[in-house]
């Protein structure tokens, strides 16, 4: 049994989908941890709550999202930074633990490693973002070997320590996903509404179809949303807003397909596992993450990447998947147990028990 402290991202609440697929990730990890006996606290800032987990919360300044940022960024804090304060708490509580998890995307808690009495695991949420970040990270894999975990080996490849990861992959709590077998007729896309995750492709491809697009998940780049709705007026998409899991599968699950469309490296791409656990196939562009969850042809289609003909060309054959093949992947590959498992034995590698 392991004493585990986790710290979340410091970019917004656990809970609030500013954070991403780290928020489902701290969530599932700690939930499926503690089912294996293990105690476990985790640091987030204010106003994050987890199912069925102790949450210490820290006030604070969010730290500025990396991908709104350029590669040759200098370090930046805000004043009264949660991330600082979080990492405060984090040295003075450290000895009531066995290990430190770490799961910002920051300079700040890479550099403090050395610092700490503790070990500390870092999991690492996106590709290769900035200079800064790629150099600290660097560091701390060169001098502590096996801390650094990452979702997926493009991921990995995206770092100079590439070879240095641990792969984990993700998973889900399978149970809360429900696998439909008749779909609507409508395309999902899921995820933060931002440039990086190009939901304009989606929209081009579902006027082109004339398949209406539900387009669910959290409106992080107002501005971007609003030019969307002026290059596509007469699209046939619907926002549907930011849904927690239950009703979030629900809708999902009645869809002909996921379309997913990262113009940046995707490092993982948890909504691909959620559209598999609910039988529902992933239409993705061949880049990061999804490259390595969907089996080409048979779960999904993987197409050009930025090619909205591909898309709709995918879209077009998007009845010759088995919508039940998608459910069997996730419970064989994404089962909540697996995560746990591979998580544990990175963490016993670390300690070296
Ligand atoms: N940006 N600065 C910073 N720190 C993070 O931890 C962070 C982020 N941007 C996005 C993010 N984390 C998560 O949404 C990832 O899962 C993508």
């Amino acid at each position: 049994m392991l004493k585990l402290l986790f710290l979340s991202t410091p970019v917004g609440s656990l809970g609030s989908g500013q954070g991403g697929g780290v928020e489902l990730t701290i969530q599932n990890v700690a939930q499926e941890l503690q089912k294996r006996g293990h105690l476990l606290e985790v640091v987030a800032p204010q106003n994050s709550v987890l199912k069925g987990i102790k949450v210490k919360t820290i006030e604070g300044n969010h730290q500025i999202a990396v991908q709104t940022q350029t590669r040759d960024v200098p370090i930046c804090l805000p004043t009264n930074s949660v991330l600082a304060n979080m990492w405060e708490y984090a040295r003075q509580v450290q000895n009531n633990y066995d290990l430190i998890v770490n799961f910002a995307f920051d300079w700040l808690p890479f550099y403090l490693t050395p610092f700490f009495a503790r070990p500390i695991a870092h999991f690492i949420s996106m590709g290769s973002m900035t200079e800064a970040s790629d150099r600290i990270m660097n560091k701390v894999a060169q001098k502590y070997p096996n801390t650094i975990g990452v979702y997926t080996k493009s991921q990995a490849a995206s770092f100079p320590f590439a070879d240095l990861c641990h792969i984990l992959g993700s998973g889900l709590d399978l149970s809360l996903y429900q696998f439909c077998p008749q779909p609507q007729n409508y395309l999902a896309w899921l995820g933060r509404i931002a440039p990086e995750k190009a939901l304009e492709d989606a929209v081009a491809a579902s006027k082109i179809t004339g398949i209406p697009l539900k387009i669910f998940g959290k409106i992080q780049e107002g501005d971007y949303w609003q030019q969307i709705q002026q290059d596509f007026p007469e699209a046939p998409i619907e926002y549907m807003g930011f849904f927690q899991t239950e009703k979030l599968q629900k809708y999902l699950g009645q869809s002909r397909a996921l379309l997913m469309t990262p113009r940046w490296l995707e490092a993982f791409g948890n909504v691909a596992i959620e559209a598999l656990a609910c039988g529902v196939p992933v239409i993705a562009y061949r880049r990061g993450g999804p490259t390595e969850i969907i089996r080409d042809n048979q779960t999904g289609f993987l197409v050009e990447p930025d090619s909205i003909p591909g898309l709709v060309e995918a879209i077009e054959k998007i009845d010759q998947i088995e919508r039940k093949n998608c459910r069997q992947q996730a419970e064989g590959e994404y089962s909540l147990k697996a995560l746990g498992e591979r998580f544990e034995a990175w963490f016993y590698k670390i300690l070296s028990i």
